[in-house]
């Protein structure tokens, strides 16, 4: 199916966390208030991530590698729970069922067959580009980005369709990589552009998903699908991008990053919408004009720029006051949606004073 083995998709999170002692040692798991976070306080050692057929290996930083100073989690992160549940008591999704189920329009328009269509593509790995309007432009590796100090963190996921996951994520958050970037004083957004491939990915070449090939023209860096444009494209205001909580997420379960979740990297920003959370980045830019997202492209009514969970505002096709919340293959339950998916605390000051309806 998806390289891993079939039994993960019978065993329980806590199982196949716990049983990774390798990885739990090599990680000095702090207890943080507020929000399920946990900082690795010492480096990788190396070899210790698993061999995996289509992942890409977690090369180990230089011993060097420590949290970055002077970035102190602000109050609203600071906070504790373990690993095998999100600060609110809800446990994590199996590892098997999070690789398998999902998005990812490049392979599939399905959400239970994602990842059965990703099937055994490996991504290049990561030559992360980051440009525009900042004093260094650089080209980062993935150990380039580990330096900068990788992080634990339990983040609720939502899909704007109203399907709901807990995942344990790695990785780095973007505003370190930002702060090494500098930004300059023209900088308003963040721009996030994904992997154009035609070649492997199926859903970037002409005639995919029922559409004519004659209608799909390519050509001008970017190929167009029916109502696809590609690259998937995302951005976030540049606030939004420096906050704590927004993450370059490079693996799951202390796992590196399965090609379905979209290894090498993705963003992943939990208080918004699943598809603000851009797989398989290429590149990084910092813009001055708000981006326009794949997604507002193709479905302009359906979605905006900003995707902020919210259960008082309805999208067109799907209230969204409750969600169905995913332990393994069968739904756990359905629950009230929460505001700004639970970070409500942490990201509500963001927004102050502006309209949520109509800024949807
Ligand atoms: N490049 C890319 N990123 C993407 C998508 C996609 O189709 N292509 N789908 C988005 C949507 S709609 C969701 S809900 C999440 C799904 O992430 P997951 O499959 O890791 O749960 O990825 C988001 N990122
Ligand atoms: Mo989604």
């Amino acid at each position: 199916m998806d390289g891993e083995e079939p039994a993960a998709l019978e065993i329980t999170p806590e199982r196949a966390y716990l049983n990774r002692r390798d990885f739990l040692r090599r990680s000095g798991i702090l207890a943080l208030g507020g929000l399920a976070i946990a900082r690795c306080t010492g480096p990788y050692v190396p070899g210790t991530a698993p061999a995996e057929p289509g992942a890409v290996p977690v090369p180990a930083p230089p011993s060097s590698a420590e949290d970055t100073a002077g970035d102190a989690p602000t109050p609203s992160t600071v906070g504790a729970t373990d690993l095998t549940h999100d600060e609110l008591g809800n446990p994590v999704t199996t590892l098997g069922f999070i690789r398998s189920y999902g998005y990812y329009y490049e392979f599939s328009r399905e959400r239970v067959r994602m990842g059965e269509n990703v099937g055994d593509y490996a991504p290049p790995k990561l030559e992360l580009q980051i440009g525009g309007l900042v004093e260094r432009p650089m080209t980062l590796r993935l150990d380039d980005l580990l330096r900068l100090g990788e992080e634990q963190r339990v983040y609720r996921h939502r899909c704007v369709e109203c399907w709901a996951m807990v995942i344990p994520w790695t990785g780095v958050p973007l505003r370190r990589l930002l702060e090494e970037a500098r930004p300059t004083a023209a900088a308003r957004f963040v721009r996030f552009e994904g992997r154009l491939d035609p070649k492997r990915m199926p859903g970037q070449q002409p005639g995919a998903y029922g559409t004519r090939p004659e209608d799909d023209p390519g050509g001008m860096g970017a190929t167009v699908v029916g109502p696809y444009r590609w690259p998937y494209v995302e951005g976030l205001r540049l606030d939004e991008a420096l906050h704590d909580l927004t993450l370059l997420a490079t693996g799951i379960y202390g796992r590196p990053l399965h090609p379905a979740n979209g290894a090498p990297l993705r963003l992943v920003v939990p208080w918004k919408y699943g598809f603000k959370s851009i797989k398989n980045i290429t590149r990084i830019d910092l813009v001055e004009e708000m981006p326009v997202s794949f997604w507002m492209a193709a479905e302009p009514l359906e979605h905006g720029f900003y995707a902020n969970v919210n259960p008082h505002v309805p999208h067109p096709r799907w209230a969204q006051e409750k969600e169905a919340r995913y332990r393994g293959v069968c739904p756990e339950r359905v629950e009230p949606t929460l505001m700004f998916n639970g970070y409500e605390d942490a990201v509500a000051r963001l927004y102050a004073g502006m309209d949520l309806a109509e800024n949807y």
